[in-house]
Order: C-alpha cells, then sequence, then structure tokens
C-alpha cells in the first residue's frame, strides 16, 4: 500500500475504531472485571453512545471551520447533535443545557460540580480527530486538544486525559506496526511538551513498568483504575493498546472485559489502535453492522482531505 492509503486507512481506522469500540463496550458499563462475559460484537450490535456523539462533533466543526477551533460553532455542533438516549454524563448534560438557553460557550464549564469543573473522561472520549488532524504538529495538537476540551471540561485533569489521548492516536498514526517497540510509545508519550499532573506521570511510570514486567488484570484495574474520571480511564486504555497492540479484537477486548467505564475505555483504545493498525484490520462485518458507519467513513475521509490540503 503506498503512504498515503496507507495514512487514509489510519484515519478512517482511528474513527470507526472508536466508534467501535464505543459501541461494544456500551453493553456493559458499570460491570465489575471477572463478573460478566463479553459476547462477540455481532451479538451485542453497534449501536453508539455519547461518546461518537460528541466525537462526531468535534468532526463536524473542525471540518466547517477547515482544521481551526471555534468554541462557539463547536459548542453549539454539540447541542444540536445531543440525544440524551445516548447517555451522557451528568455534567456535559449541564454545560450543553446552558449552551442551548444562550449561556456563552464558555461559562457554563466552569460552573459544574461547584466551579471546580468536570475531570470527568468526557473530553478524552471525543478527541481523537485532533490527534489525527494534527499528528505532525504536536504544540497545534496540544493546543486544540486543550480548547476543545474546555468546552464541557476545565478541570486540568480532565483536559490533561484528552491532550494526552489525542497525543496516543498521533503517535499511533506516526507509528509503524512492523518495528513497533511499546517501550518507544510510552516513553515518547512521558516526555510529551505539556504539563502533566502528577497522577497522570505516576500512571505513565506504572505502565512502564507493566511493559517490562506484565502485573496481573486484578493489579493493572486496580492501580491504573476503570472508572468515569479521566484519569482513571485513559491510562488504562494506553495500556490496553500497548499490551497487545496488533490484535484489534483483543485491544477492544480487554478494554470490555475490565469493567467500569467499558464504553469509554474502549472506544479510546480502538480510536488508538485504530490509528495504528489501519480500517483493514478492523473486521469487515462489524464495519456492517455499526450504526452510522456510512456517516463517520465520510467525516473521516473528510477530516483526513483536510489533513492533505493543510500539508500542501
Ligand atoms: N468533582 C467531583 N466529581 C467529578 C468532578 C469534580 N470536579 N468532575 C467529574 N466528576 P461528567 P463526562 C465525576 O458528568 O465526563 C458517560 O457514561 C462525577 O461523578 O462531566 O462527559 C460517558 O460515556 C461526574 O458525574 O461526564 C463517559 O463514560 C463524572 O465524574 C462518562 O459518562 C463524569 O463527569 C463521563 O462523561
Ligand atoms: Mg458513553
Amino acid at each position: 500500500m503506498d503512504q498515503l492509503k496507507q495514512l487514509k486507512s489510519k484515519f478512517l481506522g482511528s474513527i470507526l475504531g472508536s466508534v467501535i469500540g464505543d459501541s461494544w463496550g456500551a453493553r456493559y458499563e458499570g460491570k465489575y472485571y471477572g463478573s460478566f462475559r463479553v459476547e462477540d460484537f455481532q451479538l451485542v450490535g453497534g449501536m453508539y453512545t455519547d461518546d461518537s456523539e460528541m466525537m462526531k462533533g468535534v468532526l463536524q466543526s473542525l471540518i466547517s471551520n477547515m482544521g481551526e477551533f471555534n468554541g462557539s460553532h463547536m459548542a453549539n455542533t454539540f447541542v444540536k447533535n445531543y440525544d440524551y438516549r445516548r447517555g451522557y454524563g451528568p455534567g456535559t448534560i449541564s454545560v450543553l443545557m446552558k449552551i442551548k438557553e444562550g449561556h456563552k460557550w464558555d461559562q457554563p464549564a466552569k460552573e459544574v460540580f461547584d466551579g471546580t469543573g468536570s475531570f470527568g473522561n468526557g473530553a478524552a472520549m471525543r478527541i481523537c480527530p485532533v490527534g489525527l488532524l494534527y499528528n505532525d504538529n504536536l504544540e497545534k495538537l496540544i493546543e486544540i486538544a486543550d480548547q476543545v476540551s474546555t468546552i464541557t471540561h476545565t478541570h486540568p485533569l480532565g483536559r490533561e486525559g484528552a491532550v494526552l489521548q489525542a497525543y496516543s492516536v498521533a503517535l499511533a498514526v506516526q507509528s509503524n506496526p512492523r518495528t513497533f517497540e511499546p517501550i518507544d510509545f510510552i516513553e515518547k508519550l512521558q516526555s510529551i511538551p505539556y504539563k502533566l499532573s502528577s497522577v497522570y506521570q505516576k500512571k505513565l511510570e506504572k505502565i512502564h513498568t507493566y511493559l517490562i514486567s506484565p502485573p496481573s488484570r486484578e493489579k493493572a484495574i486496580r492501580e491504573l483504575g476503570v472508572d468515569v474520571a479521566a484519569p482513571d480511564s485513559v491510562p488504562i486504555a494506553i495500556y490496553n493498546f500497548l499490551n497487545d497492540p496488533t490484535n484489534f479484537y483483543e485491544v477492544l477486548h480487554s478494554s470490555i472485559s475490565c469493567g467500569g467505564d467499558t464504553d469509554t475505555i474502549a472506544c479510546m483504545s480502538g480510536a488508538i489502535a485504530g490509528a495504528f493498525l489501519g480500517l483493514e484490520k478492523i473486521p469487515k462485518n462489524w464495519l456492517d453492522i455499526q450504526e452510522e458507519n456510512d456517516l463517520f467513513r465520510q467525516l473521516a475521509e473528510e477530516l483526513f482531505e483536510l489533513f492533505i490540503d493543510k500539508k500542501t
């Protein structure tokens, strides 16, 4: 495959990998590790949740604004797309409702959770298009990922989670599966030119240790976390990818079987694995049953065209 085709396949693989992870994981949200069996994706079906609905908004707004961040436009796109049946987090619902009532796009997020802002994983779960579009401009990636987060998540831990997730997607785009070394990946992530809080620094260090000396599954879950807080879900998504990077099925399966916030963890690990492996490694019969697969594919193609236009 020539280089351009391969790159396009990575963009499509990441967007669709994310949507499929979200849809597959949605059935098991809130369960405990070891207490359930993950059924085949074909049995569960491809209905997506808030994760993909918000990622759709990020895609639409970036595409409409030539890849630039337009806060008011993106916030209103989130509001337009909002469907309460998709299972949004309470902080995000409150923010979107206030924007709908006419509050300025950058105000309501600062007011949730007694004015501390949300550290939920809702910013990280939707950020993959930023990692793709700016995979060759990491400074801009960090800037835009942070801005996209602040529409709903102003707490530093919520924003840092999104930046780390976007950075992981970008590193995955740039990695070649034939020569890949998980240790190099985690070391690049650890030296991200962006100030990370100690909770993230410590968890990245744990992942580094795990890659040398693998822990039990229970220990990884206990130490990295699997809940809705960004620092308790972004690290395990990254780890689940690095644990078996060339196996798309296993990256998603391990992300779901660990329990907790299964849809979002699988959505994030699926975005990274898809960016690494490309669309061809996602089973065709999975793509066929995925809700709105044509729309997400089209948006991913438009994002890729934008990426190429920006380069030339
Ligand atoms: N103080 C206390 N608790 C907090 C804080 C804070 N500053 N920030 C977040 N939480 P939210 P999301 C807790 O509501 O991030 C859906 O299933 C609090 O319990 O902003 O958009 C999605 O699919 C809060 O309800 O939502 C995601 O998987 C929770 O974190 C997930 O929910 C989530 O923050 C998160 O979506
Ligand atoms: Mg969800």
